[in-house]
């Protein structure tokens, strides 16, 4: 069935803003959404797919006015090749492009299983990983390229929507499992962490990947899932009296919801506690929001950051 979007839709899939929707459709004629009987825009499933391509391209340096007015195949066809001449400094790129780097053996085969539909094999192929390799490989190693394979595949149109729930439904199971067979007895002088998602957060892979290299660190962990109310968070926080409150994002989050989110915590946890934002965060936003809030904040964007922390943590109560 074909579904409508809005212009607000458009904007938190995409991360392109509503006033640069307007101005491409007055300058290049697309996005040319219908019009509904009070007059706001709809957009087409068709529409959204060239728009998502146009970002990922202008993301990485080609310019509004060379991809805009392109069909989907010109687009792809343009993914597919080098950056444009006269691209932006890496340091201008917008931190949302995905370069898979080079194929990991795993990764051709799990994505076999996927295009397949082979839940099963998907499975039995992700244990054998976790056998061979140990979990901490499979986070570090392999995790990410196969995620960001399956990201950039169902991008591309080459999977649907079932096979990229089919990955992360079966991720989720293994590593479940996975976390059950090496949860250890806490460490002295570790902190107790609450991980969670806040409403409308439905990204839960970065929080179980951080669940799970916890649990490897002799860390004790307490994961709720995802989409907590913040109030409820506040009062978990402190009713299964942890130290430290984790929280994953996906990078899908209106920024100025995040940056109020991690504000609005921020200003209740307890002092001693301390609030964990971990996964893809919208630039500026830590910075903007560090500066306010009784409990001190940190951020971490990669597995290791993550252990290193808890190591600082371990070392400053030691005594
Ligand atoms: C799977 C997926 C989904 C699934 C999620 C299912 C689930 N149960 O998790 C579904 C289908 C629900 C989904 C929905 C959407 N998604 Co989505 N999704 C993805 C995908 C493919 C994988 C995300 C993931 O799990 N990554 C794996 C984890 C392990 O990696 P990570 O998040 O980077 O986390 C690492 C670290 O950051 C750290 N970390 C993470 N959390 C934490 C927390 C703490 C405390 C710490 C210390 C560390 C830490 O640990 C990890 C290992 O180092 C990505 C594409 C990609 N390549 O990642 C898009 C992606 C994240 N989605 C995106 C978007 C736009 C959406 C949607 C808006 C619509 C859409 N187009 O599908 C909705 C929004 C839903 C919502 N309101 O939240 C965009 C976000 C754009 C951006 N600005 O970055 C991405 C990047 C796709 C893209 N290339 O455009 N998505």
């Amino acid at each position: 069935m074909l579904r409508r979007h809005s212009i607000a839709d458009v904007e938190r899939d995409t991360g392109i803003s509503k006033d640069t929707l307007r101005v491409w459709e007055r300058r290049y004629g697309f996005p040319d959404p219908a019009r509904d009987e009070i007059g706001e825009r709809w957009y087409t499933d068709e529409q959204l797919a060239r728009l998502r391509h146009v970002r990922r391209l202008i993301d990485r340096g080609w310019r509004p006015n060379k991809v805009v007015p392109l069909d989907l195949n010109a687009l792809m066809a343009l993914l597919d090749q080098a950056p444009p001449p006269n691209s932006r400094p890496a340091g201008q790129v917008k931190a949302r492009t995905e370069p898979e780097g080079e194929p990991h053996p795993d990764v051709a085969r799990w994505m076999h299983w996927v295009h397949e539909c082979d839940a099963a094999s998907l499975r039995q192929a992700m244990e054998s990983a976790l056998l061979t390799d140990g979990l901490a490989h499979v986070l570090r190693e392999v995790l990410p390229a196969m995620t960001r394979r399956v990201g950039n595949a169902w991008l591309n149109g080459e999977i649907a929507i079932h096979q990229e729930h089919l990955y992360t439904e079966t991720t989720q199971a293994v590593l479940r499992q996975a976390i059950a067979k090496v949860r250890q007895s806490r460490m002295p002088q570790s902190p107790r962490v609450l991980l969670t998602t806040v409403p409308d957060e439905h990204h839960g892979l970065g929080l179980l990947t951080a669940e799970a290299l916890l649990a490897l660190d002799a860390c004790d962990t307490v994961s709720l899932g995802l989409q907590m109310p913040l109030p409820d968070i506040v009062t978990a926080a402190r009713d299964f009296e942890v130290q430290v409150v984790g929280l994953s994002f996906g990078g899908s989050q209106n920024p100025r919801d995040v940056k109020r989110a991690i504000q609005w915590l921020r200003e209740r946890l307890g002092p001693e506690q301390i609030l964990w934002v971990g996964g893809r965060l919208p630039r500026g936003v830590v910075d903007d929001a560090a500066s306010e809030g009784q409990c001190a904040l940190w951020v971490s964007t990669d597995a290791d950051d993550m252990l290193h922390k808890v190591r600082a943590w371990r070392t400053a109560t030691a005594h």
